[in-house]
């Protein structure tokens, strides 16, 4: 909490992430211009503009801001990085995965325009991210643009998000989920995409491998971070909001790090892990790393 106040006072992290995002909404816009055939455009902007917080694109281009780069140079794979999350969360909304009639605050897409539509669009969006990529970044040699296609495809693919989305379908309502099963499906299903966008954003902006290594390394630990507090935050928000036996009910069929290893350790170790995300960035410029370090912060101490 010190930690968190003391970066509050340096730098103005809310005014920052309402200016990039507002930045990252009108390139989306600019992106997805209705046109013919219209049902699968307004699909996909239906879901791409319906709000979020749109901490990808921002990782990514902080990451290229970080390195010396322009928030331009890098708005194209964050719009992309952003277009496959929305995807992302198009498909597993959809009901034979979570099942949920809301995303965003809004009906969800196969609510709205049917489930044959809502995956075609998903699938329309993925590949837009990759077109949009090669056709839209300017100012690089080519070679950068192809490594940074190859790295997302592989951030997203069966070794990355969907690599871990499968392993956690595979593992729900198993009793033996240990730590290390745990680790993996957050490691990839949620931190291999911020893993994917602080990457693209530090080798568009120019960085070495020993940079890029770190923001890997960084992107990681926030994604991991992420959803450790989010199992915190299930326990703690629930016991306070439904009492005590209904929590434990909502969390009875899925492995949690409070269920593994108890409230108080999860949180050392949310703290361990906000701690190492921070260390990654020691050695850069810390006006340039201030909106990094306040991300992780506010990922670390969110409160909801
Ligand atoms: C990529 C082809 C392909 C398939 C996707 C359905 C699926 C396979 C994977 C599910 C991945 C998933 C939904 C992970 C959870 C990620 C997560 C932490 C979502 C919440 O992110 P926020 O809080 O949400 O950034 P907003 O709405 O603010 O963007």
């Amino acid at each position: 909490k010190e930690e968190q106040e003391e970066s509050k006072s340096r730098f103005n992290f809310k005014a920052y992430m309402l200016e990039k995002a507002s930045a990252v909404n009108k390139a989306l816009e600019a992106a997805v211009l209705l046109r013919e055939p219209f049902k699968i455009h307004e699909s996909m902007s239906y879901s791409l503009l319906a709000g979020g917080k749109r901490v990808r694109p921002i990782l990514c281009i902080a990451s290229c801001e970080l390195v010396g780069g322009q928030e331009s140079t890098a708005m194209p794979s964050a719009c992309a990085v952003e277009m496959i999350h929305t995807m992302t969360l198009m498909h597993d909304d959809l009901p034979f995965m979570d099942n949920d009639d809301l995303r965003r605050g809004k009906p969800t897409s196969h609510k709205v325009f049917g489930e044959d539509v809502a995956v075609l669009a998903g699938d329309a969006l993925l590949l837009f991210a990759f077109e949009h990529m090669a056709i839209a970044t300017k100012g690089v040699p080519s070679e950068r643009i192809v490594r940074v296609i190859s790295e997302l495809a592989k951030c997203v693919g069966a070794e990355g998000l969907i690599g871990g989305q499968v392993v956690d379908i595979c593992s729900q309502g198993k009793s033996d989920v240990g730590l290390d099963l745990l680790e993996f499906i957050h490691i990839h299903k949620t931190a291999a995409l911020l893993e994917g966008s602080a990457v693209l954003g530090a080798i568009l902006g120019g960085a070495n491998d020993q940079e890029v290594a770190k923001l890997r390394k960084f992107a990681r630990c926030i994604g991991l971070l992420f959803q450790v507090v989010d199992d915190i935050l299930d326990v703690t928000k629930s016991s306070q909001e439904l009492g005590k036996t209904a929590g434990k009910d909502l969390l009875a069929d899925k492995s949690t790090y409070p269920k593994l290893i108890g409230i108080q350790k999860s949180r050392d170790f949310s703290e361990k892990l906000n701690r190492e995300a921070q260390e990654q960035l020691a050695g850069f410029d810390p006006e340039k790393a201030a909106p990094l370090i306040a991300l992780a912060n506010y990922i670390a101490y969110r409160d909801h």
